[in-house]
């Protein structure tokens, strides 16, 4: 026996991660009675609302159904103060989530697990992190985010800057002063598009890096009334329910009619209700924007216009306007944004017409010219849905990893997107090939957490040591996920969802786009046919 054995600590379970998913996932472990360790890298609970700290940072579905919903005295007790809160507001919130439950004795923080392998003879996973220590556990479950891993894009000359930069991922903790600055922004998705109002209020000069112009719609914030929140207190269990049965875990739906089925006339109307009231309400006015390329294209036409309407000078208004499908790539509601090209301080370039040649100790030279800077801000988003799963050494049967299993992404293959054949009591919290980012991310948590947590405890009951993914039923989940996302437009965008972001990584689809209501169904019948599509094994 090695020394390092010698020190193993023995644990049911093993939960990486103390976001949203962790820490509802130690919640019902504890539940259930069983020892379990999360491990947390940062010193802090949140997942990516602890790393996010940029500011604009908010979230973009309704805080009142951006939270856990399983605790009926934790909804009623937290009140939200707005529509769309900022971040700290949202840690707070996840900081008061561990207080009441008092989950911090049982997550060890500032800790990266490096490496989980599954041990054939004892069925238990063996576990390493950072720190040198050796754990093992019956059960291992990772809930490390679908979009977690950060993408500082590999530019000639990024060490010679002599200003600050950042990455809107890993912000620091401490106020970032940009008053005075000459600041350059690189990358124009959710989190550039939030966080560039905000810089521009401060900045001496701010420029805009924009490789692709993004549609955006107004989320029109505001903050909550009494009325309002007693309102949704008062009808909690039917709030619960409507969310478990809807299409993306809100409270909404999908329209019923095809964009096409109304007069011109008609449609403008409904898009202009949609404008007005902000938020996701134009992405779900009808049932067919993401498969229907004619009626996608009168919703992006809609949004052009705006852009045009709202961005003074004409060259900068062509610029930011986009010409691909609408919300095929991650869509994105804003707070001023276009607006803020109107100011005599911003100013934008175009990357794809000029690309960046490389970064000098003064700043960014394009292939037209070089733009002094101060600071630099990458808003270039995440290696997703596979990125934090690859940098643990994950292995499984006869020692085979799961970045080799899945060709690095290219073939990445589970069941339900809770499970991987070759990898026994493992289950991935909001997996490749679940709903997971396609919906209001806590609401599909919840229902992987109390899918896996039921899954645990009935195993328990009848004495089953070893759960695991058939290949056929993964092999026939994975290939209904394709054929599903192959029937959208999703596939035809270039996106993180598809990992066209990420230099050098295959491209795929591996989110289901069934819905979540429909999925959550599936998962249920599952486990009602006894696990249909697992082996369950109990070891003498
Ligand atoms: O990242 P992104 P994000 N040179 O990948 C550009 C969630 N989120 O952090 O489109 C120049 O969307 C890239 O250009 P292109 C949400 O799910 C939620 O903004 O690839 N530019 C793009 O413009 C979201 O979808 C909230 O051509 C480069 C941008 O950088 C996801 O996180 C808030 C480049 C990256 O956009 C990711 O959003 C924030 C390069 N080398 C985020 N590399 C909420 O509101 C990349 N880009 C809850």
């Amino acid at each position: 026996m090695s020394a390092s054995q010698e020190h193993e600590t023995e644990m049911d379970a093993v939960v990486l991660g103390a976001g949203f998913s962790g820490m509802y996932m130690l919640y019902r472990l504890r539940e259930l009675g069983l020892s379990t360790r999360v491990y947390e890298a940062a010193d802090g609970v949140g997942g990516v609302w602890y790393w996010n700290r940029y500011p604009g940072a908010r979230c973009d579905s309704e805080s009142v159904y951006y939270n856990y919903t399983f605790s009926e005295e934790l909804f009623k007790e937290w009140s939200w103060s707005s529509r769309y809160p900022e971040q700290p507001e949202i840690l707070q919130y996840l900081n008061y989530v561990a207080d009441k439950f008092e989950l911090r004795p049982d997550i060890q923080f500032s800790t990266r697990v490096t490496s989980a392998h599954y041990d054939e003879e004892s069925n238990r996973w063996k576990i390493q992190t950072d720190t040198g220590e050796h754990v093992t556990a019956k059960y291992f479950i990772t809930g490390v985010g679908c979009i977690s891993t950060a993408n500082v894009p590999n530019i000639k000359g990024l060490d010679s800057f002599e200003g600050d930069w950042y990455h809107t991922g890993y912000w620091p903790h401490e106020k970032v002063d940009f008053t005075g600055k000459r600041v350059g922004v690189v990358g124009t998705g959710s989190s550039g598009i939030q966080s560039i109002p905000e810089i521009a209020k401060e900045a001496a000069h701010l420029t805009v890096f924009q490789r692709t112009p993004q549609y955006s719609v107004p989320a029109r914030n505001h903050s909550y009334t009494t009325e309002f929140l007693n309102e949704v207190n008062d009808n909690y269990s039917e709030i619960r329910k409507q969310m478990q049965e809807s299409m993306a875990g809100m409270r909404f739906n999908f329209g019923e009619r095809s964009i096409l089925d109304d007069t011109p006339e008609e449609r403008r109307r409904v898009l202009q209700e949609g404008w007005d009231r902000g938020g996701w309400e134009i992405l779900f006015a009808y049932n067919d924007l993401i498969t229907n390329e004619e009626g996608n294209d009168l919703v992006a036409e809609f949004i052009r216009e705006k852009i045009r309407e709202t961005v003074d000078d004409p060259e900068t208004a062509e610029k930011l306007t986009p010409s691909n499908y609408y919300g095929t790539k991650r869509a994105i509601v804003d707070t001023e944004y276009f607006e803020t090209y109107n100011r005599e301080n911003v100013s934008l370039v175009d990357v794809k017409e000029a690309p960046i040649q490389e970064i000098t100790s003064n700043g960014i030279r394009t292939a037209d010219e070089e733009y002094e800077l101060d600071a630099l801000v990458f808003a270039t988003g995440f290696d997703g849905m596979t990125g934090s799963l690859f940098k643990i050494d994950i292995r499984g049967r006869e020692n085979v990893s799961l970045k080799e299993k899945w060709g690095n992404g290219a073939k990445t293959k589970t069941y339900l997107g809770l499970t991987t054949a070759g990898f026994p009591n493992m289950f991935m919290l909001t997996g490749p090939e679940s709903p997971s980012v396609l919906g209001n991310m806590p609401a599909t948590i919840e229902q992987h957490v109390e899918w896996v947590s039921d899954c645990i405890e009935h195993l328990r009951n009848s004495n089953v040591d070893v759960i695991e993914a058939d290949a056929k039923a993964e092999k026939e989940w994975s290939k209904h996920c394709k054929e599903l996302a192959d029937s959208t437009l999703y596939t035809k965008t270039d996106s993180w969802y598809t990992g066209a972001n990420i230099s050098g990584k295959a491209r795929g689809f591996p989110i289901y786009v069934g819905g979540y209501g429909p999925y959550r169904e599936i998962c249920d019948e599952v486990a009602s046919k006894g696990y249909e599509g697992f082996s369950l094994i109990s070891i003498e």
